[in-house]
């Protein structure tokens, strides 16, 4: 018999009308479930637009087995500018065997809104890596990545790393926890992502063996459109299998990779 405690996967989600303004996950035990609770809705209450309809779902996990995993490392670059970052992030994903018309694609799709109405994704496009093709089922909704979590030793180990390199925003470590679940996919090759808060330019790519490299001007500020590409294997991909991994399996972050500062690529000085 397990006495590991029974998780519980929270999930908000905070709308406008027909826009997405806010998400977040958790996977927590019950005595935590309260305050989960109103973490979630006081950050979907924290938004510029006030909602007007916030849902906060809690299933049970039962007796679903947890992955646990380490996170990725984590390299900060420091490129103040945009065409430096954006070259930079192309050349980590082709290194990572994503082809430079699919990188190109993923921009594309990024910099303009990736829903068929122009706006941005409620969640991530999937991308074969070899053709660019755009293979989500659904354009407008794309995939949500859900139940996922730091375990509590290692949100507040990471919580200690990330201050040390002045990374305190709750978007980094939020987008460390989905990067590191979206890595250990079946199929997954590589994600590129940078936010659509108008704000916040900063931006990442991923994949298992380069880690978390995050570039922090992907954007220009003021510019409301961003969101996710999974990039996956040309061919041989189970489309059913990945899907059911991102939005059911639960993955918990157990240990903590590296995290460290750098003004070159991985695998450069820096
Ligand atoms: C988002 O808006 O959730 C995406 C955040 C991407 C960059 C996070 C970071 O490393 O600061």
């Amino acid at each position: 018999m397990s006495c590991e405690p029974l998780l519980y996967s929270v999930r908000m989600r905070a709308s406008t009308g027909r826009s997405h303004l806010s998400g977040a996950e958790r996977l927590v035990p019950a005595d935590r479930i309260d305050l989960t609770m109103k973490e979630l809705v006081d950050r979907a209450l924290s938004k510029q637009l006030a909602p007007d309809q916030i849902v906060v779902t809690i299933d049970a996990l039962g007796d679903m087995p947890v992955h646990s995993v380490p996170s990725l490392d984590l390299i900060s670059l420091d490129m103040h500018d945009i065409a430096a970052c954006r070259e930079n992030a192309a050349r980590v994903l082709e290194a990572s065997g994503v082809s430079s018309s699919a990188v190109l694609a993923a921009f594309r799709a990024l910099e303009q809104g990736a829903s068929p109405d122009g706006g941005n994704m409620r969640g991530a496009m999937i991308i074969d890596a070899e053709t660019g093709e755009r293979l989500e089922p659904d354009r407008s909704r794309g995939v949500r990545v859900s139940r996922f979590d730091w375990s509590e030793g290692a949100s507040e180990r990471i919580d200690r790393e990330l201050s040390a390199l002045g990374l305190t925003h709750f978007r980094t470590k939020e987008a460390l926890a989905l990067a590191t679940k979206v890595a250990y996919a079946p199929g997954i090759v590589a994600e590129l992502c940078w936010s659509d808060e108008p704000d916040y330019t900063a931006g990442y790519v991923a994949d298992r063996t380069k880690g978390y490299v995050r570039f922090p001007h992907l954007k220009h500020a003021g510019n409301g459109f961003g969101g996710r590409a999974f990039f996956v294997t040309h061919g041989d991909l189970d489309r059913n299998v990945l899907m059911a991994y991102l939005q059911e399996t639960p993955v918990l972050i157990t240990e903590i990779g590296t995290c460290r500062a750098g003004d070159g690529l991985p695998g450069r000085s820096g």
